[in-house]
């Protein structure tokens, strides 16, 4: 799906701001067409921010169902006779929308974008119309959900439980938008990019950009495609004529880790009579990504992930997509020497990516399966197992297929992207989750071909147990020795540590430890060194490095988390969890210290 905007053709509007907003305890908003006009009883809400803690309100913050929103919007003047197009960068977890009293678009899974396309709508319509958009969010979890919840009623009401470690935010998180495009349209674009120093070029490097469009609408048949390639200067390096064909660029910068450079692929869709008919512009970075046994590489060099789980998560907003907060993080993550993070424990917002595409940053992309799992925290004893048709069966299995497909025509022309993660800390050691597994590897690999698939393994599915792992192609690793096991004892947890990466190790894949880390109070400190101090976090930190810096096959360090985050309420979680190398609000702690000496100095010996 591309994106919203600007450009010869193209214009955008972007409807952030204040919305009307009311949660719907009851369920009735449907039935009582809440959509065909103001809706009652409403108050103020910003978009984007998740609404649970914008009030100081435990029934807003725990509320449970729908919530609605509602705004109007003009359409502008200039738009008559254009493709009008409504989109969501998400709605956590589904949603309904509404333009004034005709339902146009649902959508299941929180987090990524969906649209409804208002062109046949406005038809007949004065220019300039008014219109009233109304959504209908809904936080609900299920077994079927992607992420999966249960909802339980106690005597205090309804309430969510789920399986996974951060907070339900709920609402409208990104950015809504309303644009237009020409009725002929680029509606699709894919590249996949090629480094060559084969025979017959010398020793000249030769970039490849394969590009494939797809165009839409009433005079497709009218235009061809042309594309243009420009260089960071705006020089034009290559061109071409056709939807599909293949760019060589002599001598190309590479999109490199570190070195964020991205060409401009401008697509053109011209008619006979040499008008334009639409233009959109995408970036690419040329650059390419391979498992060779236990290397990781990105344009033919070992690459070695340093870095973090993340959250999108801060107080007050919530799961909000914040550009104070990106860039802020994005200079945190240099700042520290880190080169990389995954978007644990869901795709992050679209503009996320296109940071770490201009900083070099890597990206290990998440979809949102987490706490498929009841053996975890937060699991429901005697529950029995994950996977069946009980629980988590076929319709999530069909959701999860839905949201690795979304992710990938979202984030496929992302350099930054190397790695896909298609679950975290799922079940994998039982037959069930290994066939529910196996054809969603399938899957992924068909709709990228060009990039690895993993998933985070679990400490409960250890090597030999796991049944999934010998699906993927890197192995990912959430390790807690230390921590949640061997408590406080580093000896110990350095020997058991060791023991259990060797045996990974001898599969020949590539190791990504995609979680370590340890709950630490900023401020709170000890001579000896106990849990819980910032002391024992650096000397946590420093003894799994130890360890992986012993095993061959380690390629990277991922440490759980970047900055402390919300969680649902639990005896284990003081204001959330304290894992962070900063704090909630990005102060850091004495490990933040200690892992900027160690990644700046790699970074210096790169
Ligand atoms: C792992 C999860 C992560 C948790 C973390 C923890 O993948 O989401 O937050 O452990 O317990 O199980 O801190």
């Amino acid at each position: 799906m591309l994106r919203p905007q600007d450009t010869a053709t193209r214009e955008t509007k972007r409807l952030d701001g204040l919305w009307s907003f009311r949660l719907d305890p009851d369920g009735v908003g449907r039935d009582e067409r809440w959509f065909a006009g103001p809706l009652p009883g409403a108050f103020e809400m910003p978009v984007p921010a998740s609404y649970n803690d914008v009030l100081p309100d435990a029934a807003v913050r725990l509320h449970v169902g729908e919530a609605w929103y509602q705004r109007t919007v003009r359409v502008p003047h200039g738009w008559a006779g254009e493709r009008v197009v409504l989109r969501f960068g998400s709605a956590t977890h589904r949603a309904t929308v509404w333009v004034d009293d005709v339902e146009v678009v649902r959508h299941e899974g929180g987090y990524t974008p969906f649209e409804a396309d208002l062109t046949g709508l406005l038809a007949g319509r004065a220019p300039g119309a008014e219109l009233r958009v109304t959504v209908c969010v809904d936080n609900e979890l299920t077994f079927a959900s992607i992420p999966p919840g249960i909802v339980v009623e106690t005597p205090g009401g309804r309430r969510q439980h789920y399986f996974h470690d951060f907070f339900n935010y709920a609402g409208l998180h990104r950015s809504v938008w309303l644009y237009a495009t020409p009725t002929t349209y680029v509606d699709d674009v894919t590249v996949v990019t090629g480094v060559s120093r084969g025979p017959g070029d010398g020793d000249e490097v030769v970039g490849t950009v394969a590009y494939d469009v797809v165009a839409e609408g009433r005079d497709v048949g009218g235009v061809e495609v042309r594309v243009e390639l420009r260089d960071g200067d705006g020089r034009t390096v290559a061109a071409g004529i056709g939807a599909s064909g293949t760019l060589r660029v002599e001598g190309p910068h590479l999109w490199a880790p570190g070195d964020g450079y991205l060409y401009d692929l401008e697509i053109r869709l011209v008619g006979a009579d040499g008008v334009l008919a639409d233009v959109y512009i995408q970036t690419v970075g040329i650059r390419t990504v391979e498992v060779r046994g236990t290397q990781f590489l990105v344009n033919g060099e070992p690459f070695r992930f340093r870095g973090f789980g993340k959250h999108e998560d801060a107080a007050i907003r919530g799961k909000a997509h914040d550009a104070v907060l990106l860039v802020h993080d994005l200079a945190l993550l240099d700042w520290i020497g880190a080169n990389s993070f995954r978007t644990s424990h869901y795709p992050y917002a679209e503009e996320v990516y296109d940071l770490a595409d201009r900083h070099g940053v890597v990206v290990i992309d998440e979809v949102a399966a987490v706490g498929q799992n009841f053996d975890l925290q937060g699991g429901l004893p005697g529950r029995g197992r994950t996977f069946g048709p009980d629980t988590v069966g076929a319709a999530a299995q069909a959701n999860h297929a839905q949201a690795i497909r979304e992710l990938v025509a979202r984030d496929k022309n992302h350099p930054c992207v190397v790695l896909w993660s298609v679950a975290n800390e799922p079940e994998s050691e039982t037959d069930e989750a290994r066939a529910y597994f196996e054809p969603l590897f399938e899957l992924t690999r068909e709709l990228d071909p060009t990039r690895p698939v993993g998933f985070a393994n679990v400490a409960t599915a250890p090597h030999g147990a796991c049944r999934v792992s010998e699906l993927a192609d890197v192995v990912m690793l959430n390790r807690y020795y230390g921590w949640y096991v061997d408590t406080g004892d580093l000896a110990s947890a350095e020997a058991h540590l060791r023991a259990e990466l060797e045996a990974w190790a001898t599969d020949g894949k590539p190791i990504v430890v995609t979680e370590y880390g340890a709950d630490t109070l900023a401020g709170l400190h000890s001579a000896t060194g106990e849990p819980w101090t910032e002391e024992f976090q650096a000397a946590y930190l420093a003894m799994n490095h130890r360890v992986f810096d012993a095993v061959d096959a380690v390629v990277g360090e991922h440490v759980w988390n970047f900055a402390d985050f919300e969680t649902s309420a639990g005896v284990h979680r003081v204001d959330g969890n304290r894992k962070g190398v900063f704090t909630r609000d990005r102060r850091p702690k004495a490990a933040a210290h200690f892992l900027r000496e160690r990644w700046r100095s790699a970074r210096r010996s790169a």
